[in-house]
């Protein structure tokens, strides 16, 4: 294509939405704004046992955040008028897909990274132009709000990396242009745990390395590197630290579900014969999903009867899970409920299904907070 040809450079955008949950909430109960506002998960095992998913840039200012223990959060703001709402997934899930929808139809690729963030691939569309993307940008601003009331924060770069750490720079509300030529400037200065991909425990082999900059990992040797964090890994570290990215923007492909069936040795009603089967398929279909960083809703079990037609029965959890256990318990439920619903035959083949994946995208689990 001509302008890929002439275009030594990308321009990508990575759209986040502000505060989000809180926003939503914000929005459908305007007496609550100007408060601050804290969205929990509750764990259901007491009053105020479980955490804090998010909450607005006021209830920030007091040092709430996400992930902490909804008690925490009360005690910052103990002596204030704020507001505690239990997370309302439905709600926001609406929200986010028609933003979505909006922001997809301004990119030449899109690629959604999570409930409230998205990667645009929009080097043609603007020509190669940075002050074009800005305008584009301000434009997807303003339609977000004029459509959903919701405001966002954008970056723009040459690539992904540089996009989202610009997206996170200027928030709430914010527009943060990042030029090829101001790549190296924006990212020395950052510790590099703002560089994507460096979670706590990186962090901290490389402040044991005596590197807590970005400016000094882009200093380390791509053998020192790979010698410390192995070849893929390490090989990522140093190109990002000289804010090179070359990853495309691109749906990735997400299966609808996962399942696996297996014929039983004979036609059957004994739970215990079948959920010896269902262990194993379970734990199969389970190690499936889990390795590919994917958390789930929803879970189902299959029957095939003898006179092969076939039943299916689902349950779908409210916060997303990934724990066999669950899986394996819930299919049992399932299946014991099947039976006393199909109470003349036996069961000729079964199966496990696990679906309404989430991608957990580094974004902590929920349940990683409620069950401890
Ligand atoms: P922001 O982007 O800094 O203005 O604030 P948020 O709240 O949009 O934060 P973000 O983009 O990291 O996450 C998007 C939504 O995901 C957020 O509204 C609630 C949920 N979320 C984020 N972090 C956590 C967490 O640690 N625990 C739980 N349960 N939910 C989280
Ligand atoms: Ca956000
Ligand atoms: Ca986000």
């Amino acid at each position: 294509m001509l302008v890929e040809a002439l275009q030594p450079f990308r321009v990508v955008m990575h759209v986040d939405f502000d505060y989000f949950f809180a926003q939503v909430e914000e929005r459908e109960n305007p007496e609550i704004k100007g408060k601050p506002v804290v969205i929990c998960v509750y764990s259901g095992r007491g009053e105020d046992r479980g955490a804090v998913s998010t909450a607005n840039y006021m209830a920030r200012k007091y040092g709430v955040k996400s992930g902490m223990p909804i008690a925490f959060a009360r005690k910052r703001l103990k002596n204030v008028e704020a507001e505690f709402l239990p997370v309302n997934h439905r709600l926001y899930d609406g929200v986010s897909e028609k933003i979505m929808a909006l922001i997809h139809s301004h990119a030449d690729s899109f690629e959604q990274a999570g409930i409230d963030e998205a990667f645009l691939e929009v080097t043609q569309r603007v020509e190669g132009s940075f002050e074009k993307a800005r305008c584009l940008a301000i434009e997807i601003k303003r339609q977000i709000f004029a459509e959903e009331k919701i405001t966002c924060s954008i970056g723009v770069g040459p690539n992904k990396l540089v996009a989202k750490i610009a997206a996170g720079k200027q928030k709430p509300d914010g527009l943060t242009i990042v030029k090829p030529e101001e790549v190296q400037p924006f990212l020395l200065g950052l510790p590099v745990r703002e560089l994507v991909g460096v979670g706590r425990k990186t962090e901290k082999t490389l402040r044991n390395l005596g590197v807590k900059t970005v400016e000094e990992l882009a200093a380390m040797s791509l053998d020192r590197l790979i010698d410390t964090f192995g070849r893929s890994f390490g090989s990522y570290l140093h190109k990002a630290a000289h804010g090179v990215d070359e990853s495309p923007v691109q749906q990735r492909g997400q299966p609808e579900s996962v399942s696996r069936m297996v014929t039983l040795k004979e036609d059957t009603r004994d739970i215990a014969t079948m959920m010896r089967e269902i262990a194993s398929l379970a734990r199969a279909v389970h190690s499936t999903v889990v390795a590919q960083r994917f958390s789930f809703r929803s879970v189902s079990v299959i029957a095939v009867m003898e006179d092969l037609t076939m039943r299916l029965r689902s349950k779908t959890f409210e916060k997303p899970i990934k724990n066999l256990k669950i899986v394996e318990h819930t299919a049992e439920e399932l299946l014991k409920h099947l039976l006393r619903e199909e109470l003349e035959r036996s069961v000729r083949r079964v199966g496990v299904k696990i679906h309404n994946f989430i991608e957990e995208k580094g974004q902590k689990e929920l349940t990683d907070f409620v069950e401890t």
